[in-house]
């Protein structure tokens, strides 16, 4: 058979079932760290819950996601996952899926690996989503997810730290309703809750932002204003209704 009937017979098999994502569909990439629970008790002394330089690591991982090709408007992070919301015209890859989930995960887990120093892996999929609300309720769902485990973490590691096994402190937790969570911490760990890190309890998020610098014009040596677009990272979220109307107005300034 010639090479152009073998490649024109053997693509089909590869391509058919190709998915692309509709145009004017919103596009959120889910990235997650693939088995961190055993990275970060058993590979690496990470402090638990929270640790920062894991975070950082986290931070320094979305920085790259945000610039290697693809158009992210705003970044969402909480424990081991990454969720990037892309722009309403992004078109990469004619927008195969297989490719964003594909590239993501390579880039994510490259990344981090120089970071950390390790080997450590990342998943990816991709959320399809009809409408802006849509896309507002699954941030929003991704940070009461976020409330929910940091009130686990903190529970969980202070029974490890009382000497309980991991099986032991799953049990603990085990039909135990969130103010109940609060209470036993306050009242048995001391912790207060509401005093933790605001990016433990809420994750945290980069998004563009103008600067604005002062330069000089080299033809005429007047001092002159240029705007650049810079990455913020932002650790201290609003929470709830506050958050839904931070990511609703990064995302209509784009429509
Ligand atoms: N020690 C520590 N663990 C963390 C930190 N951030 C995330 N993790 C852990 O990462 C894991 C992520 O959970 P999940 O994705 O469900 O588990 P996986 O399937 O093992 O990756 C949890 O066990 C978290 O406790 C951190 O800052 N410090
Ligand atoms: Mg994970």
């Amino acid at each position: 058979m010639k090479f152009t009937d073998l490649d024109r017979h053997m693509r089909i098999y590869e391509t058919a079932h190709d998915h692309c994502a509709l145009p004017g569909i919103y596009l959120v990439a889910r990235i997650d760290g693939r088995c961190f629970s055993r990275l970060t008790k058993e590979i690496h002394d990470f402090k638990a819950p929270y640790d920062e330089r894991f975070r950082d690591y986290m931070i320094e991982t979305i920085e790259h996601l945000m610039q290697c090709g693809f158009r992210v408007i705003f970044a969402y992070s909480q424990s081991d996952e990454i969720n990037l919301l892309m722009h309403p015209q992004e078109s990469s890859f004619s927008r195969k899926l297989r490719k964003y989930n594909s590239v993501l995960a390579a880039e994510a887990s490259a990344r981090f690996s120089l970071s950390f120093g390790h080997l450590a892996t990342f998943d990816c999929r991709i959320s399809q989503l009809p409408q802006v609300d849509d896309v507002i309720r699954y941030f929003r769902w991704r940070q009461d997810d976020a409330h929910r485990n940091a009130l686990n973490g903190h529970c969980y590691w202070f029974h490890r730290k009382q000497g309980l096994s991991d099986q032991e402190a799953h049990q603990k937790l085990m039909g135990v309703s969130n103010s109940e969570k609060n209470e036993f911490l306050f009242t048995e760990a001391g912790i207060n809750f509401n005093e933790i890190p605001t990016w433990e309890r809420r994750g945290f998020s980069l998004y563009w932002q103008d600067q604005v610098r002062l330069g000089t014009n080299p033809k005429t040596g007047e001092s002159q204003e240029s705007k650049r677009q810079v990455l913020k990272v932002d650790l201290e979220l609003p929470m709830k209704h506050g958050f839904e109307l931070m990511v609703r107005n990064i995302l209509e300034a784009q429509l």
